[in-house]
């Protein structure tokens, strides 16, 4: 069976719909056809400031929202990136590959430093990327299920694993990105043109999996839309009516198309209304999954102990074959 990676952050108390909508669903199908390997990135969550005493209560209510919307344990590697120090250990050998010229021209940290200054933005944002790649290297992952601002993330683990394989020899996997499309670029509610995003959007443009869902309804009902009337699917005319189809036709199995159709003569009303209800029917049973993971933190402890393990196995057969490549001893 083919391999899939894919790393979530446990930089909020929830995942948005954006996370979901974009990455985490398409990780719940991919158990079906690959040997899946999904993980709790806490090293990644520190590099732009955190509070260490939310952050590992964070990465439990990741870890449970990720057992909640269908990741079995049993079928899937599930656990968190700080358990496995291969993680860190690969990202300086390919740190060392990387010219600081490419890992510049990362967009995301540009964006992201733009915001916190020069200054303040750490090292650890910068080299974001290159621990990336070595989350994804070591399990020599056919396929990264990711949202479209991954992209050129994904681009940079390819150049790396192509460029270690011909300066050492052939070790890595060149991983593909797995987008999909319709749903790789979720938008923000109160900004249709951006990305539903944990740290840009503000709380109304946000819908989290985990919070009231009469909070979601009323933000769906305040969601900025066109002055137009009628319910149409255009995203370059009416951003915000594709969006709120978009997720609408994610959450709910019914096809866009055939949504269209039965708005059609009723008004953004109706349509918002609707949603609203949707999205209470969707999250209600995760919040009851995940409260059920989160009242046994000791079993949940150990299920992604037990999920380290066996990710670790995996990962230090890499990095004993990196280590061999490049000269070191091997690790003990
Ligand atoms: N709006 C989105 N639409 C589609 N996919 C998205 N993803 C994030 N936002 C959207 C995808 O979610 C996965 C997990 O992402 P992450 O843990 O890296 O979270 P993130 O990118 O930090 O989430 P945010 O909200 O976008 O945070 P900031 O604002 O910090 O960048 C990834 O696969 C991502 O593509």
């Amino acid at each position: 069976r083919p391999r899939v990676l894919s790393g979530i952050q446990p930089t909020a108390d929830s995942f948005h719909l954006g996370n979901y909508l974009g990455a985490v669903r398409h990780w719940v199908a991919l158990q079906d056809t690959h040997d899946a390997f999904y993980c709790v990135v806490d090293l990644h969550a520190i590099t732009a400031g955190h509070d260490p005493k939310v952050l590992r209560q964070r990465s439990r209510v990741a870890a449970a929202q990720l057992l909640a919307v269908g990741i079995d344990p049993e079928r899937s590697t599930l656990f968190v990136q700080s358990q496995v120090p291969e993680h860190p250990q690969l990202a300086w050998v390919l740190g060392c590959i990387t010219g600081f010229g490419e890992a510049s021209r990362m967009t995301q940290f540009k964006d992201k430093s733009l915001k916190q200054g020069s200054e303040r933005a750490s090292v650890g944002l910068f080299t974001y990327p290159i621990l990336q790649a070595a989350d994804i290297l070591l399990y020599q992952a056919n396929a990264v299920p990711v949202g479209e601002d991954q992209r050129q993330h994904l681009e940079l683990s390819r150049d790396l694993a192509q460029r270690f394989n011909t300066l050492f020899g052939p070790v890595f996997t060149v991983p593909a990105p797995h987008i999909v499309k319709d749903t790789a670029k979720i938008t923000d509610l109160q900004d249709p043109t951006a990305k539903m995003s944990k740290s840009s959007s503000s709380p109304a443009g946000i819908i989290d999996l985990l919070e009231d869902p009469a909070r979601s309804a009323k933000k769906i009902r305040s969601a900025v839309t066109d002055t137009g009337r009628e319910i149409v699917f255009d995203t370059g005319t009416k951003p915000g009516i594709a969006n709120l189809l978009t997720i609408y036709s994610a959450l709910s199995g019914r096809s866009i198309d055939d949504l269209v159709a039965a708005y059609a003569g009723k008004g953004y009303g109706d349509l918002k209304k609707d949603l609203g209800e949707v999205v209470r029917e969707f999250v209600a049973p995760i919040q009851e999954r995940t409260r059920a993971y989160l009242d046994d933190p000791a079993q949940l402890d150990k299920l992604l102990a037990a999920g380290a393990e066996k990710a670790r196995a995996v990962a230090a057969r890499t990095l004993g074959e990196v280590y061999e490549r490049i000269g070191f001893f091997p690790p003990v």
